[in-house]
Order: C-alpha cells, then structure tokens, then sequence
C-alpha cells in the first residue's frame, strides 16, 4: 500500500463556479488557476454526504488538462475518505459509459471531467460534472449544494502521494483507497450486446452495408472501433477520425453540419455509404445522416420511439417519451399514437433522470442531438446509431426511407436552431427582457399573419419530486402547432449564447419534401423581428445554423 499523507490546503472562493446545463465549464486557462478545479471538487465532496468507504467513478474524454484534473480528483478522493476510485485507461471514458459504470457496479456516484462538444486543447474548454448513484447528472437540488459549497470554501482536501500510472491496468492503491485502471470499453459494449441483436447487425453489415461513423477525434473513437469493426464486422475504415486526442485534431467536437461538414458532404454525394453518424467529446449525442438525407434529432427521436420494437431490448413497448422543451413536437405525435406519456421537461439531461427512473419514460431526447434510453441515465451517442441500425435491419430500408415513411404517417415539424454566440452578456440579457416584458401582450396578436396563441417563460414541475424549475426559455407558440423558442445557453464559455428554436408543423402530403430554410423562411423573419435580434446583437446573421 502506498503512503498518502492526507494534506489540508487552504483555499479562498472563486466567483462563478455555478454548474451550467450540464455541470462547470470553463476555458482551460481558468481550469488551470491554482485551486480552481480543487475548490470545485471539494465542494462537491462538501455537498454530499455518506461516502466514507464508496466507490466513485472517474471519467473523462481525453481532452487537454484531462490527465492533470483526473490525477487531482483521485488524490482529493483519497483524502476525502472513498474506498475506491475506478477510472478508465488513459483517462479516457465515455459519458454513457461512466453513467453505466456507476449503475452496473453501484458505486456512490461519478465525477465526469468534460466539456463535452465544446472545443478543447490548450485555449478549448474544460469542465466537470457531477453523477449521482443513478448514474445521472446531479438534479438542481444537488448542483445547488455544490455552488452554495464554491461560495463559503476555506480548505481542500489532497492526498499528498505520487501519480497514478493511468495506463495501466489493475488496481492500486493511495493510502487506503484502491484505483482500479479498467478497460473502457468492455463493459459498455457487453451493455449494447444485451440491449441489440448483434447477431442481426452482423448480417447487415454482411450484407454489404457501409456505413461511415466520425468520431471526431473524440472519445467514441475505441467504442466505436470495438463494436462496429470488432463485433458487427463493419468494414475497417468505417469509423474515420478514431483516435481520442487532447486538441480533437483541432476540429470542433459537436456533430453537427457545420462541425462534422466532412460527413455530411460524402453523405450527400455520389459515393455516399449507407448510412452516417458522428458523436462529440464525450459520446452522448449521435448526428444521423442518411443517403442524401439529414435526420433532424427531433425527428430522429420521434422515429426511434415510432420503431423502438426493431431492438430485443424494447420488443414489449416503450413506457413513455420525454423531450426537452426547445425538442419539436414530433415525438409527442408518436407517443400519442402509440397511446404513451409524453412530458416536456427543461434543457440538459438532469430533468430526465427522475421520469427514467420511476419508469414514466423510456425513451428521451434533446433537439442538440442527445437521444437515450432507461439503459443509463445519460443521452447515448453509439446507442443512437445501433438503434437505427437495428431499424434499418428489420425494415429492410435505407434511413432516409424511413423518416420520409414517418413523414407520411405523421406529418412533418420543419425544424431549425439559430445559434447567436459570443454576444455581449448584457446585451443577451437584454434579448430575453425585451422578450419577457412583451410576454402578456403577445396572445391573440399576429406576426407576419400568423396568430399567436399562447406566451410564456418555461417552467417544469417535476411529476415526481415536485421540484420546480423555473426561467427555462421564452416559448411563442401559434396556431397550427408552429413555435418560436428564446433561451440563453448554459454550456458557453464566452460571452453568451442566444438560441432560438424554431418549428413549423406541416400535415400535407404533398409538402412534405420542402428544403427546410424556405419552409421556415417567414417562421424566421417573425422570430428574428420579435426578438429585436439585429439592433441589439449587431449580429446579421447567426454564427450557426443547425
Ligand atoms: C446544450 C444543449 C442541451 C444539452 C447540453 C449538454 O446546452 O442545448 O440540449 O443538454 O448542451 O450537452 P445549452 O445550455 O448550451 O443550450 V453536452 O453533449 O455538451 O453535455
Ligand atoms: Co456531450
């Protein structure tokens, strides 16, 4: 047993540690502030009670100042009194798969170092969240506890004891805690071995399938490299950018058209595999293209709940369909129809950990292209892609035959978000104000001739702890389903995010096939003007559109 002298560092408070959607981020440069990630660890710790003895989770997805944090959050779990600290070789571990780890070996809980699909390397993003023993992210009564922590903390705790040799497998130990250096990979992919057929899968790709996945220079890359190529027997070279590295090559790890615009230019051309998909940072979310078609992760929800039956995990039916508000309404039409709950709950994973786990839902989706089931209590970007696989297996037809068949079935919601980074915060502010004080007096009136029906701020009560969040986007919806969405992100960085979502429900047959940019073109103009967007960003046009 290595010695650990248990060493208290005193500390003063940083501002601003408050946990966003989906736990802290920050530029690496502030990470890298003496004590910034040690007082937010700490106060992690600080806010939880009960873990003397207990195993804890440490993931993260490869990028710059992953090995440095994850040396201190063993240390500091050391001294805080875990038992164990089980992490994945080289640091690296997928989001699902640590939420899987937590599950699978019912540890206390997990910590996860990662800013997801935010850019990474030296001048990138960092962050860290927090797992509880669901293996979902903190809900808001916890995250809560941690900033009041941030706020009045005088000391860290740190085991003052050598590095670990994260490549390395097998366990160790610092004082009395043991590390445990596991494969990564192994207990996700027998996970998805339980949820799919492989044996069906196989013979697609047999069959001569191609598909391409981009891992994007991301931690999916080993998970996918194992499952497609390795079990499924996809062809070598069918997951491209495969190797985790601390700058992603450079390139920006949100699969989106702009980001992954490699993918989605061979998808639409002459060559174009069967079928396309990429995940970000730390493998959550999944973009799914199909020959000459890109799946909306609105519609894409909506079609693997229409078709959950194609996977031996949920031959028996889905219980139920949660979305996030600013999701289109495409997955509420299938829940409907199937005859199941759907729910409406505030952006970022947390809101869905409650409803998975009193089996109100199966299913769950964010229009950021996050989908999951009640396997984990993490949006699953490779449980994404095997699901459609599946479908496209027991369909026996292409992806983009299938969302246009559930275009028929169900009509379509155009869909599009308008991204407006790096705007002044004050000004970002002023957006949602202006919005705000307008609320009242926007039903019965028109836009652009279209009818407004109803205003409002967001707010979510939780059908099962009656917890209430409040503040969680402007909505204006109108008559006919179509909707206008304001909210200011919590995953950036700089300045602040304005995102405005965008839908427009069409049951026509026969305009089901419009380009969706012209489809939503005076949708847009009205959201725009409403929102006074131009004279107070100074913004022409949006940084992205997705
Ligand atoms: C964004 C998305 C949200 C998602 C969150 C975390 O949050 O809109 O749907 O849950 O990122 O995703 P925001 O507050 O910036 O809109 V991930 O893959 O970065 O953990
Ligand atoms: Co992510």
């Amino acid at each position: 047993m290595s010695e650990a002298k248990i060493v208290t560092v005193d500390t003063k408070p940083f501002d601003g540690q408050k946990p966003g959607t989906s736990g802290l981020r920050k530029q690496v440069s502030v990470f890298q502030q003496p004590h910034y990630l040690e007082n937010f660890v700490q106060s992690i710790f600080d806010a939880l009670d009960g873990y003397t003895g207990k195993t804890l989770v440490i993931g993260g997805d490869g990028r710059f100042h992953n090995r440095d944090a994850i040396q201190t959050a063993v240390k500091m779990a050391a001294a805080n009194g875990f038992g164990k600290v089980i992490v994945g070789q080289g640091g690296i571990m997928s989001t699902p798969a640590t939420s899987n780890l937590i599950r699978k070996y019912k540890t206390f809980g997990g910590i996860i170092l990662s800013a997801s699909h935010n850019p990474g390397g030296p001048h990138g993003d960092f962050g860290i969240k927090y797992n509880a023993g669901n293996g979902g992210p903190a809900p808001e009564r916890i995250t809560d506890a941690i900033f009041a922590k941030t706020k009045t903390i005088s000391r860290y705790l740190i085991a003052d004891a050598h590095d670990i040799d994260l490549d390395r497998m097998g366990t160790t130990t610092i004082g009395t805690m043991a590390v445990e250096i596991i494969d990564p990979v192994a207990d996700y992919r027998a996970l998805m071995q339980e949820l799919f057929d492989f044996h069906a899968l196989k013979g697609l790709f047999a069959s001569g399938f191609r598909m391409r996945y981009d891992a994007m220079h991301a931690v999916t890359g080993p998970y996918a490299k194992s499952i497609l190529e390795g079990a499924l027997g996809a062809a070598d070279g069918t997951v491209v950018n495969g190797i985790p590295l601390p700058d992603f090559g450079g390139h920006h790890p949100d699969p989106n058209l702009v980001h992954a615009k490699a993918l989605y230019d061979l998808m639409m051309g002459p060559d174009a595999p069967d079928f396309g998909a990429a995940s970000d940072g730390d493998g959550d979310r999944n973009l799914i293209i199909g020959r000459g078609l890109f799946v909306t992760p609105s519609d894409s929800l909506a079609v693997l709940a229409a078709n959950a039956k194609h996977a031996p995990a949920y031959t028996a039916g889905i219980a139920g369909v949660a979305r996030s508000m600013p999701t289109s309404a495409a997955a509420d039409r299938v829940a409907a129809k199937l005859g199941i709950r759907h729910y409406e709950t505030p952006t970022g994973w947390k809101f869905f950990g409650n409803l998975l786990d009193a089996g109100l839902v199966t299913f769950c989706g964010e229009e950021s292209a996050g989908t999951g089931s009640n396997h984990i209590r993490e949006k699953d970007g490779l449980w994404a892609v095997l699901l459609w696989l599946s479908i496209i297996a027991g369909r026996k037809q292409g992806a983009a035959d299938i969302v246009r068949d559930h275009w028929r079935t169900y009509g379509r919601n155009y869909y599009t978000r308008y991204d407006y980074e790096d705007v002044d915060a004050e000004k970002a502010g002023g957006v949602m104000k202006q919005l705000t004080a307008r609320l009242a007096t926007l039903p019965g009136s028109s836009l652009d001739g279209m009818k407004v029906t109803a205003a409002d701020d967001f707010a979510y009560d939780d059908p099962v702890d009656h917890s209430r969040a409040t503040g969680q986007g402007i909505r204006v919806l109108f008559e006919g389903g179509s909707r206008i969405v304001y909210r200011l992100s919590g995953t950036g960085t700089v300045g602040a995010t304005i995102r405005i979502y965008i839908e427009r429900y069409e049951g026509d047959p026969a305009r089901l096939g419009l380009d969706t940019q012209q489809a939503l073109k005076p949708l847009v103009a009205a959201a725009l003007e409403l929102g006074e967007i131009t004279e107070r960003t100074g913004r022409s046009a949006p940084s992205v559109i997705t």
